[in-house]
């Protein structure tokens, strides 16, 4: 068939690019857990129902869900009357007792936003977060901040 080349043979001394890359890309050896996107739509109604905080730590906000949010306020920064402004949420997906990933929200000045959300997510289940990224509140949703 016309157009159907092949590429060079493999060299089994060195590995390429795609497949250290598929090796890094091995999230989806991970264990069931709740999806993080379900999770975020949670966290986000949330943020639009409640908002802040009654005391400077609340864990396991949603009770009811397969996965476990607990959510702080560090330093006591951003009090506001008897509430308190949400500067860190842990999230475990599977309720395995390890997080899964951790968000931490400041305030920021620049560009449109007002909010900057930065995502550490340890993939493995293992609290190693080795992938970041960053949602600063512009509309672009997550990006990868390494
Ligand atoms: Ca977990």
């Amino acid at each position: 068939m016309p157009g159907c080349s092949r590429g060079a043979p493999p060299d089994d001394r060195k590995p390429s690019a795609e497949s250290s890359t598929r090796a890094s890309a091995s999230g989806g050896q991970v264990p069931a857990r709740a999806d993080i996107d379900e999770v975020q739509t949670r966290v986000d109604k949330w943020f639009v129902e409640v908002g802040w905080l009654d005391e400077r730590t609340q864990a396991d906000v949603f009770k009811d869900a397969p996965y476990r949010v607990d959510m702080f306020n560090d330093d006591g920064q951003g009090r506001v009357a008897e509430t308190y402004w949400v500067q860190r949420i842990w999230i475990d997906l599977d309720r395995d007792g390890k997080w899964d990933e951790k968000w931490t929200r400041k305030l920021t000045r620049k560009g449109p936003g007002s909010i900057e959300t930065l995502r550490e997510v340890a993939p493995a289940d293992d609290e190693r977060f080795t992938m970041r990224f960053v949602d600063r509140d512009d509309g672009k949703g997550w990006q990868p901040n390494p």
